[in-house]
């Protein structure tokens, strides 16, 4: 059977960003995908994702963010395609809100360049946006989008280019231990390598039972409207991405117009959706659904919800406390690296978590910072 030095299960985000920085290095890098390059079934698809630095999730993830952000210029130059735009991005909510105390934290505590906005400041600042009188805003003009096709077909393209064998519509059907390694089935053919590295997405459940995380997966809805009076407002020169979260602590997200005037802008709750499984998705996005989105902004920023454009679904891979989870496998350490858990907000470190799967299936040991995502943290208590 054929012989690799790693081999890579799923080619999304995580798993093309890995092929590329394992083949960077010189190893033989098998990939395997179960659907084609670049495909819109799973969590890398939607043509934009916020990026951001004064990360109100945890301070923790801010050396990671200042890496990605190197990394995104790098394979720019690399690839020549047209990876981040950095638009700049407010995060709003009364000041004890997650999204806004939480940012203004990580920034203080890393000293990164931001803005404290009043309400009066946010509508002077983006007249589009339309805050309550007792909601502030933390702009960060480093904050902006990725764009997550882009970014899959580049680490895709580095990775063919420095000699990785990528196979799509192959998936795995099992592995086993074998020998010092690994052996890898698919349908079409049995692998044997030294490493595993699995990056599952929302097949998580399924492909990583014996990690003990109780992922639930969440389907997302992604929603495109045309903005009343046209999109110049929206255009990023004029816009900044946002992050709102209300006073019933519901978040919602949004982006500049960024794909030409026909697609208007896209908005989107953050987390919320229904439990899902890949294989149940509901893909339709119902009347109910588009009307509850555009009478949420319509109180925000109500110029966007002028008509309803499109929709698309995409999924979540939650852990318990929405952190991820990026490992030597617990139960085969020697043999398998997992990256899985990114819990809606992962795709803007893709290029970091590459590097650091590369890191941890070469060495077993990495030097970027990422106690936070041990996955002993959420193994089940004993009974
Ligand atoms: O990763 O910044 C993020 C994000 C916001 C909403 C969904 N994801």
């Amino acid at each position: 059977s054929p012989t690799y030095d790693v081999v890579v299960i799923g080619l999304g985000g995580m798993g093309s960003a890995a092929a590329h920085h394992l083949s960077s290095r010189g190893v033989r890098v098998l990939g395997l995908e179960k659907f084609g390059p670049v495909h819109n079934r799973g969590s890398s698809h939607g043509g934009s994702r916020i990026t951001r630095q004064s990360y109100f999730e945890d301070p923790a993830y801010v050396p990671l963010l200042l890496r990605a952000y190197e990394l995104y210029e790098d394979v720019e130059r690399a690839t020549g395609r047209d990876i981040a735009t950095l638009c700049g991005g407010v995060m709003i909510g009364r000041p004890d809100s997650l999204t806004v105390s939480g940012s203004l934290r990580s920034a203080v505590q890393w000293d990164l360049p931001h803005e404290m906005l009043d309400a009066a400041g946010i509508r002077r600042r983006f007249p589009t946006l339309a805050p309550q009188d007792d909601e502030v805003g933390l702009f960060e003009e480093k904050a902006g989008l990725v764009r997550p096709e882009n970014m899959v077909a580049a680490h895709l393209q580095l990775a063919t280019r420095q000699g990785a064998d990528l196979h799509f519509d192959e998936p795995m059907t099992r592995w086993e231990p074998y020998r010092d390694g690994v052996r890898v089935h698919t349908a079409e053919n049995t692998y044997t390598a030294g490493h595993l590295v699995i990056c599952p997405g929302a097949w998580a459940p399924r492909l990583l039972t014996d990690l003990g995380v109780p992922f639930t997966i969440e389907r997302q809805v992604m929603y495109w409207f045309q903005p009343l009076g046209g999109v110049r407002p929206f255009l990023p020169e004029n816009h900044p991405i946002y992050i709102w979260e209300d006073a019933d602590d519901v978040q919602v997200y949004g982006f500049p117009s960024i794909d030409g005037p026909e697609l208007g802008a896209k908005v989107a709750f953050f987390r919320k959706g229904q439990l899902c499984t890949p294989e149940t998705i509901d893909r339709t996005v119902h009347e109910d659904e588009i009307r509850a989105m555009a009478d949420h902004m319509a109180r925000c920023i109500p110029d966007l919800p002028g008509t309803f454009l499109k929709a698309a679904t995409c999924m979540y891979s939650n852990t318990p406390d929405e952190h991820f989870v990026i490992a030597r496998h617990p139960a085969h350490p020697e043999s398998v690296t997992v990256a899985c858990g990114f819990s809606g907000h992962g795709f803007k470190f893709v290029p970091v978590v590459g590097e650091i799967l590369a890191d941890l299936a070469l060495t077993g040991t990495t030097g970027h910072p990422i106690g936070l995502f041990d996955p002993h943290r959420l193994a089940a208590a004993p009974a």
